[in-house]
């Protein structure tokens, strides 16, 4: 292994001489490794990429805060079922949860839950709603932490107005040859601004409570058990304050996508309307979750503007020249930015349909509740 991980990972405060690291390649900003020690020990090490991220403490602050709040409820579990079912941050030798190596990468060190797994595509309604109830069961536990009190990691994080600045700019300062490619997404882009831009309006008037949300909610941030029962959300890296929509809408634009987030082929995008009854089954009827009606308003349509946001800022990286997101071919942001417009067309054009759902189910668990 290489010697700056293995001197890295001696800088924490736990048991065991590392033996193998293995790169965690599903993260498009950070670098992650599970490590694994003569003793048998498992561990997630993750350096914090601080071009992204300009305050690596505030980050690591925030993660081991929720980390910590979340599993204050979970104390009723024995010490294994808990080790299986939370994120836990090791400090280091010198005190702190940050290491900086020499030449000031940040790192930070987490427990690897074992016999676990991730999907980076939805396999089965289970899964979807599995993911639902684990991503309502996060906003849930962390309802009573005041937002207030997380740093702000990325200002603007979620914000379309501040994404369609950065686009503009992109726009202006692009190569020919990129814009040309690019032209159909960009007049695409062009013709939604007001639209895509209704639920920031509502969030801007101070009309849906603002509450601790996680930010970053893909499939692949849903730890499973080998049985497919939901873990933990792991990935804590963008959790501040913000409100429901964005993590409905980031969870439906994986969960329900038929294809992945970067195909190739466009046919392959589709949105599966069974997935998205199982995850909201998951996610208002199993996870416990109470939404205020300013909450429930928009949710469906939250799907589209996440799934078309995270489309215009892979646009706009392809735009910059990948500056970004990690990109493994020349057009990689390209074929993400077209696939997330397309299933953000597909969102759109299902909205009615989206919105009776979201509806029935809502009713249904408030009947549950009521009789319950
Ligand atoms: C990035 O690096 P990763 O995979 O955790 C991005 C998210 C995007 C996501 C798209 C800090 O997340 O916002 O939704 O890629 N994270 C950041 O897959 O920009
Ligand atoms: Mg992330």
């Amino acid at each position: 292994m290489e010697e700056n991980i293995k001197r890295v990972f001696e800088a924490f405060s736990v048991e065991g001489a590392p033996v193998h690291a293995d790169p965690i390649k599903t993260g498009h900003i950070n670098q992650t490794f599970r490590i694994r020690t003569d003793e048998g020990g498992s561990y997630i090490l993750q350096q914090i990429n601080t071009d992204v991220f300009p305050d690596p403490e505030a980050v690591i602050d925030n993660k081991v805060r929720v980390a910590a709040h979340i599993n204050e409820k979970r104390t009723h579990l024995s010490p294994a079922d808990l080790e299986r079912r939370a994120l836990r941050f090791f400090r280091t030798r010198s005190g702190g949860y940050l290491h900086r190596d020499d030449s000031g990468g940040c790192w930070n060190l987490l427990n690897y839950i074992q016999d676990s797994r991730v999907y980076l595509r939805t396999p089965n309604a289970t899964v979807a709603r599995e993911a639902g109830r684990a991503i309502g069961r996060f906003l849930k536990d962390t309802e009573d932490l005041d937002p207030a009190s997380l740093s702000v990691t990325i200002p603007g994080f979620h914000s379309m107005a501040l994404r369609y600045a950065q686009f503009d700019k992109a726009l202006s300062s692009g190569s020919d040859e990129r814009r040309r490619e690019a032209g159909d997404l960009i007049e695409r882009a062009l013709g939604l601004r007001s639209e895509m831009q209704s639920l920031e309006r509502r969030i801007s008037e101070g009309r849906i409570p603002t509450r601790v949300t996680h930010n970053d909610t893909k499939i692949s941030n849903v730890l499973f058990s080998e049985e497919d029962e939901a873990l933990c959300m792991i990935d804590l890296d963008t959790v501040m304050p913000g409100v429901v929509h964005f993590d409905f809408g980031d969870a439906v634009r994986t969960i329900c996508n038929k294809g992945d987030e970067d195909e190739r082929d466009i046919a392959n995008v589709g949105f599966d309307t069974g997935y998205f009854e199982a995850f909201v089954q998951g996610f208002l009827g199993d996870s416990g979750i109470v939404l205020a009606p300013s909450e429930m308003e928009g949710l469906a349509f939250s799907s589209q503007v996440m799934t078309f946001i995270v489309g215009l800022r892979m646009l706009t990286d392809y735009l910059n020249n990948d500056i970004y997101f990690d990109t493994a071919y020349e057009t990689h942001n390209l074929v993400r930015a077209k696939s997330q417009f397309r299933l953000a067309e597909l969102i759109g054009e299902r909205l009615g349909e989206m919105e009776a759902i979201v509806s029935r189910i809502r009713r249904r668990s408030s009947a549950t509740e009521t009789r319950g």
